[in-house]
């Protein structure tokens, strides 16, 4: 039951500088900023088509983001896809049942109110997946 990409997460060292690069030099407009506390993040929307860009700064040294883009010569990247699914309570179990390492055993609350969900990217060849009910 996955409807569509939600977002693509890309972990920035700088919120504000990698906003700018996206507005000045794309054309993509920022729609609205957060903190998720839990997830240790500062979140940035950028919505393109029906999908979105969401650009990621962690807010301390053990944030993902930051683990994420000190592995990456601190440049960062595209940390995670995030896949839009109907039910994420049966969409958990179903990748449990079908034996992929789920990092959330029940959903938690990410940016925008959203019940997220992330797979381990060890059993799902390299990338880390979130999935998204909205
Ligand atoms: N994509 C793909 N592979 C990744 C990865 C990523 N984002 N992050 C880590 N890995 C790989 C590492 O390269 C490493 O591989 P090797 O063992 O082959 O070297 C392996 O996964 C384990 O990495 P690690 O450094 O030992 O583990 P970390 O402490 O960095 O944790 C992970 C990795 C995925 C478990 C952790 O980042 C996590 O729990 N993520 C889910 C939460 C999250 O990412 N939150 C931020 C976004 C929040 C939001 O969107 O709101």
């Amino acid at each position: 039951n996955i409807k569509r990409v939600d977002h693509i997460g890309i972990a920035v060292p700088n919120l504000d500088d990698a906003i700018k690069f996206y507005e000045d030099i794309l054309g993509i407009k920022c729609e609205g900023k957060e903190t998720v506390v839990e997830q240790k993040v500062n979140v940035a929307f950028l919505p393109v088509g029906d999908t979105e860009i969401e650009l990621l700064e962690g807010t301390d040294e053990n944030s993902a983001i930051y683990k994420y883009i000190q592995k990456n010569s601190g440049r960062g990247g595209i940390q995670h896809i995030a896949l839009n699914v109907d039910s994420i309570e049966s969409a958990i179990q179903e990748f449990k049942d079908k034996g992929y390492i789920m990092l959330d055993n029940t959903f938690r609350y990410g940016a925008g109110g959203a019940k997220i969900a992330f797979c381990h990217p060890k059993g799902t060849y390299g990338t880390l997946i979130e999935l998204t009910e909205r």
